[in-house]
């Protein structure tokens, strides 16, 4: 076989070779098997010192325009391949502009937080400071320096998560009003409301939580008086249940206030007449209030001959529930978001 046959065959063997290479890997394999140092043409360069002198630039001319031809080969398949592996990613990777997109849901905030809020910024815009304060409390700011030394049988009224004998689950807000007059130290006057989770050892049913949410307030000056509670709670209660709403006063007993007074505001839904909400009476109890005790007063450093305070409180998750008619209190924790959502 002459060397231009050899070398023809040699070209045939390659392109078909090269024809059915996949990867860029495999490429460089043939490459090497045919162009590389130990390749194909290696092997044929070997005949070359066994040829006349004149036949040689005529076997080296015809050598290079093999590997030429080759290594076209090559490139064109390198390119091949490259282009395949750009078409497979890109129809991978294809968007469909004309799908719709996908929406999210945006979350609201929690009935609970909506109306805390809208009391806060209702006290606030009547000069009212925020206080907060801690959920584990001691024993003597939730009950003794209000007016409940141990063993005082009013304590049954809020029973108690106990850690120790002297540190608890705090059972109201009120010791937050305890801590702010302690914390003043100039014995001045106060004007705060105080919300916050509170808990109490009452079975959970459609109207008890073992947890649950409460809104007080205090003020502390010299001339506080009930006609100023009685005008500050219409305003909040006009707020949360409209504009046409009245208040009355019923004589009650707390014995961190004296006097004490629940607080009733007239029907919402019946506008007075008597319905299912207010149980036939034309109104609803809301909160509990009072002018507060003078030992309370002392107890926290107050001259209580100078100075005189009234305070309020109120459950939060019983005013969502007559504001919109909710007859579980258990819906607040149980925290469905078909209920959630209802409250925008
Ligand atoms: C108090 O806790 C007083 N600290 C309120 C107060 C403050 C009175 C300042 C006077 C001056 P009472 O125990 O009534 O009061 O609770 C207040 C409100 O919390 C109640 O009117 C009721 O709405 C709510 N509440 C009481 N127990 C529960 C409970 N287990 N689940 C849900 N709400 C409750």
């Amino acid at each position: 076989m002459s060397v231009k046959e050899k070398l023809q065959e040699l070209i045939s063997e390659a392109k078909e070779k090269i024809s059915l290479v996949q990867s860029v890997h495999e490429l460089n394999d043939v490459k090497a098997k045919y162009l590389g140092k130990k390749g194909s043409f290696q092997e044929i360069m070997k005949l070359m010192k066994d040829l006349p002198n004149e036949e040689r630039p005529m076997f080296g001319k015809l050598t290079n325009e093999a590997k030429q031809v080759i290594t076209n080969y090559l490139i064109d398949q390198k390119q091949l391949i490259e282009d395949a592996k750009v078409n497979e990613q890109l129809r991978s990777e294809t968007i469909d502009v004309t799908l719709p997109g996908r929406s999210f849901e945006v979350g609201k905030k929690h009935l609970l937080t909506q109306i805390k809020e809208e009391l806060e910024d209702l006290f606030i815009g009547m000069g009212y400071s925020v206080m907060e304060g801690p959920e584990i409390e001691i024993d003597e700011y939730n009950f003794e320096k209000l007016n409940l030394p141990k063993n005082h049988p009013a304590r049954d009224m809020q029973d108690t998560f106990y850690i120790t004998e002297e540190t608890l689950l705090r059972t109201h807000t009120s010791p937050v009003q305890v801590r702010t007059m302690l914390d003043n130290k100039e014995k001045g006057p106060i004007k705060i409301v105080c919300p916050g989770k509170v808990f109490r050892r009452d079975d959970d049913d459609a109207t008890h939580s073992h947890q649950f949410m409460q809104f007080e307030g205090l003020v502390v000056d010299e001339t506080t008086s009930m006609a100023d509670l009685k005008g500050t709670l219409l305003v909040a209660a006009r707020k949360l249940f409209g504009d046409k709403r009245e208040i009355r006063l019923r004589p009650s007993y707390f014995p961190f206030t004296e006097p004490s007074v629940e607080v009733d505001v007239s029907c919402h839904n019946c506008n007075g007449k008597g319905c299912n909400i207010c149980k036939g009476t034309g109104w609803i109890e809301v909160l509990g209030a009072g002018v507060v005790n003078n030992n309370v007063l002392e107890a926290s450093g107050y001259d209580s001959t100078k100075y005189q305070a009234f305070a309020f409180g109120m459950g939060v998750e019983r005013i969502a529930m007559l504001k919109y008619g909710i007859n579980d209190i258990r819906s607040f924790y149980t925290n469905d978001i078909r209920f959630n959502k209802q409250f925008k």
